[in-house]
């Protein structure tokens, strides 16, 4: 009976690694605030909007939300992206993300308020996470240009946690805002040559008087305490070999048994070796090797 039983939580275990329920993303992009190719992408519930659709029929990658990266560009930014091109990262396949629209899926945000910002991945990169904010003179209908993005970020963060599949970031928003921004986002990876950029919709509104700048924070912290850990994408194996080894009663069964326990083990540490190694990204110095990790998806552009 517990030998069936542990061969059940065998091949569920198998087929989780093997089959995932969601396709492994690549890189990353913010989700909070939602940047513009996350809300159109496939799980950021905006693709019916009609930016995101005016963005997807101009040219917008969206399946690859996590992808608008560019190698080599060393902190270049300004020099490398051409005014206009900001949010695609100059990347013709993302072209449809700059559009200039007033409508795109925004985040309302009390300026100068604390927040966390959360900048998802599941293939984890070290880098810098530099955060700016558009000046006064952006105004949405207009082509985003470098001359409309401040100079300095208003938060830099270098290798931050990752918690429940994004970065987390606390920080607090720019103040003296008000009405519709850009929160642009660069991140430049330490450990590969890519430098990935990203255009957040936001709406500030302003601060309560009175009130200041204390804001009413979730309780969240609490998850990490007690809550599952979601990265096990090694822990199954661990208890494998075990369960097969001390199973008792007839000779012949227990040999059967832990002949196929063996082969699924070497399955689970073949498959659980391939997912660390693909994690694990390649030595420093050298562009990100994972292109597309829905190989096999059909492009859109
Ligand atoms: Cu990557």
């Amino acid at each position: 009976m517990d030998t069936r039983r542990a061969l059940v939580a065998f091949a569920a275990v198998a087929a989780t690694l093997l089959f995932p329920a969601v396709p492994a993303s690549a890189h990353g992009a913010p989700t909070s605030p939602m940047s513009r190719g996350a809300a159109c992408g496939p799980e950021g519930g905006r693709a019916e909007s009609s930016a995101c659709r005016a963005a997807i029929a101009a040219g917008a990658a969206v399946r690859e939300w996590d992808n608008i990266r560019v190698a080599r560009i060393d902190g270049r930014d300004r020099e490398r992206i051409p005014d206009g091109e900001l949010c695609s990262g100059g990347l013709s396949a993302y072209r449809g993300l700059d559009l200039p629209r007033a409508d795109w899926p925004a985040t309302t945000l009390t300026a100068g308020a604390r927040h966390t910002f959360r900048y998802r991945t599941t293939i984890p990169h070290k880098g810098t996470f530099r955060f700016y904010v558009t000046t006064d003179s952006y105004a949405p209908e207009r082509r985003l240009t470098w001359a409309d993005v401040e100079t300095k970020p208003f938060l830099a963060v270098t290798d931050p946690p990752i918690r429940d599949g994004a970065y987390e970031m606390p920080g607090r928003l720019p103040a003296g805002r008000t009405g519709r921004h850009i929160i642009y986002v660069i991140w430049q990876n330490s450990n590969t040559q890519d430098t990935y950029y990203s255009c957040s919709d936001v709406v500030f509104r302003a601060a309560s008087g009175g009130s200041g700048a204390r804001t009413t924070r979730k309780a969240t912290p609490a998850a990490s305490a007690a809550g599952p850990r979601t990265l096990s994408e090694s822990a199954p194996a661990a208890g494998v070999p075990v369960a097969a080894v001390t199973e008792t009663g007839p000779v012949t069964r227990p040999m059967v048994v832990g002949a196929v326990a063996v082969v699924v083990t070497a399955l689970l540490a073949t498959v659980v070796g391939l997912r660390l190694r693909r994690t694990s990204g390649p030595p420093p110095g050298r562009p990100c090797g994972v292109r597309n990790h829905r190989a096999g998806r059909r492009r859109i552009w």
